[in-house]
């Protein structure tokens, strides 16, 4: 009996349980491109290319492995265009009796493939996604019960449940949790990141590159230069050369940001990381052996643990936990329609310049980029949760909805209300000019607050605080900017809230 087995494309990993108990002689390995796949967002050209290599690279590993790959490309003149049609050829194509799966990172994908045994007439099985360090039932199970879910404690957890940084009694190495308080330096200004490994497209993704130019020419996005790591070999020659020459200073500049440089000391591996290139473990482990060997110090290993076996974890169980729902709320009743300049990067605002400049060359943004400037502008100015969290879904060449939505709908815009994170990360531009060069070169003074050339992150802020007074003043988290607006004479508020409106009426 032939089973087809289902390999999606970001489950490009080796031990994939969808594979587990692959028989190579009966068995069929299904990878399809897919229209549905590459339009449900208008995805930017580099991640595209990227997923679609990265699939062919796999396609040829796992042949390599003696496996059978039925692979099925975007421009096959036969392809329905989904992944239920592809999956429903290939069953009758191959004479499947079962069709094998991993749970796909994304809820509408989810809820599809339940209907699949129905619309097949054949068993599907669907089994969990064991590349992670915390299932959906662990993280239900440490969720349950708590009055407020916050990953500092389940970080801690994970640490000690998997034994990573902990010296010979059980204790944090270093003598503590988290180092974050020494990880907030701004840049020096003669600071030299360090330069970042280039991979030359080969023959495979040259054809992929042809492919996307032509079918995706109007989507945003620069689709060249490309040089992302898109198979298992370069993703750990990229990571093997960021253990060496960024993870020492990780930690000091993890939140600093630097026009023209968009990925300074970190990692850039999110892409081959949600793509299944690389392990997280793997990542952890190694990060870990750095300190052991007294290659990098804690407050920059901890650092950056904390990013992996904390947020990337934190995240995805809050996803599961909550989903559909999740996605629905609008807590701070945030309308505003997103402004054209998140595509075209045509603002007079620099460091939203900047940071979409970024994004559309690189595909990526780092993590201060994307909480404190477009992030922090889409919180600060009521943009629509749909609307925002779609652009930041298409622009990132590492973004899935599991990863995606908890952090724009909680972390960024404070949609689910508090759920994940404790108060809003909004900020004027004060914070921009201390953990940036951005402002030097802004056609706005982010000194000024109301007047001509005042800095809109400056007046949106007050705005937003007066806005939302009623839901965020009690927030103890929230006393300090509160006292501050209190003693705001009414003119000084009512300038401010003029000087906001001014400048979202001009955005319409
Ligand atoms: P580094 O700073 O070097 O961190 C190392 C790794 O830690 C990353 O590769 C990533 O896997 C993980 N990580 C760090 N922070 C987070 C986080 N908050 N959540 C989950 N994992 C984290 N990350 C995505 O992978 N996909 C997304 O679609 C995505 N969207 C985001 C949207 C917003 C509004 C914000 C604020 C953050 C988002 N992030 C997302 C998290 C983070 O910004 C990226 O993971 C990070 O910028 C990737 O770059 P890096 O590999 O250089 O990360
Ligand atoms: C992101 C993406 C793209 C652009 N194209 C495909 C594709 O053609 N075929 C495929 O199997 N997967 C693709 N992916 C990744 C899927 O969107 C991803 O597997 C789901 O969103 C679940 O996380
Ligand atoms: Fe951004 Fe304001 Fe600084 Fe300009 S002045 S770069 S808008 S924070």
């Amino acid at each position: 009996m032939s089973t087809l087995r289902l390999v999606l494309g970001d489950q490009l990993s080796p031990g994939i349980p969808s594979l587990s108990d692959v028989d190579p002689a009966r068995d069929v390995v299904l990878m399809c491109e897919v229209a549905e796949e590459t339009t449900y967002v208008p995805h930017h050209r580099k991640k595209i290319a990227f997923v679609l290599s990265a699939m062919r690279h796999f396609a040829e590993e796992l042949r390599a492995r003696g496996l059978r790959v039925d692979y099925v490309r975007l421009d096959d003149p036969a392809n329905s265009g989904s992944l239920g049609g592809e999956v429903a050829r290939a069953v009758a194509r191959h004479g499947a009796r079962r069709v094998v799966a991993t749970e796909p990172g994304e809820w509408r994908l989810r809820a599809e493939m339940d209907g699949w045994p129905g619309a097949l007439g054949i068993p599907v099985e669907l089994r969990g996604d064991t590349r992670f360090f915390c299932s959906a039932e662990r993280f239900a199970r440490w969720a349950k019960g708590r009055r407020e879910l916050r990953m500092e404690f389940f970080y801690r957890e994970m640490r000690r449940e998997h034994g990573v940084l902990l010296d010979a009694s059980g204790a944090p190495e270093g003598g503590a949790w988290n180092f974050d308080r020494e990880n907030r330096k701004p840049l020096p200004r003669d600071a030299r990141p360090p330069r970042r490994l280039s991979f030359e497209p080969d023959a495979t993704t040259r054809e992929v590159l042809d492919l996307v130019e032509a079918r995706f020419a109007s989507n945003f996005g620069d689709l060249r230069p490309f040089d992302l790591a898109v198979t298992r070999t370069d993703a750990q020659r990229a990571l093997a050369a960021f253990m060496r020459e960024c993870l020492p200073l990780f930690g000091d500049h993890q939140d600093a940001m630097k026009a023209g440089e968009p990925f300074l000391w970190h990692a850039a591996i999110s892409p081959q990381l949600n793509a299944g290139l690389l392990d997280p473990r793997d990542v952890v482990r190694a990060a870990e052996a750095e300190y052991v060997a007294g290659r990098a110090p804690i407050n920059a290993v901890e650092g950056f643990v904390r990013q992996i076996l904390g947020w990337r974890e934190f995240v995805r169980g809050i996803y599961w936990l909550r989903m559909p729902g999740y996605a629905e709320s609008n807590a701070l009743d945030a309308r505003r329609p997103l402004p054209g300049f998140y595509w075209t990067g045509e603002t007079d605002m620099n460091c939203m310049r900047e940071a979409i400049g970024d994004t559309r060359r690189h595909a990526y943004a780092h993590h201060i980029q994307r909480l404190m400037v477009t992030g922090n502008f889409a919180l600060l100015a009521g943009i629509a949760p749909r609307e925002i969290e779609a652009w930041y879904l298409a622009v990132y060449a590492d973004a899935y909805e599991w990863v995606e939505l908890p952090n724009v709908h909680g972390m960024a815009i404070f949609a689910d209300g508090g759920y994940l994170a404790s108060k809003p990360y909004a900020a004027s531009g004060k914070y921009i000019d201390r953990m940036s060069d951005y402002c030097d070169g802004c056609a706005y003074d982010v000194s000024d607050s109301e007047g001509e050339r005042a800095c809109p992150f400056n007046h949106l802020y007050w705005s937003f605080l007066m806005d939302n007074a009623e839901r965020l003043s009690r927030n103890p988290r929230m006393a300090m900017p509160y006292r501050t607006l209190a003693r705001f004479a009414p003119e000084r508020r009512a300038r401010l809230r003029a000087a906001s409106a001014r400048f979202l009426d001009a955005l319409r």
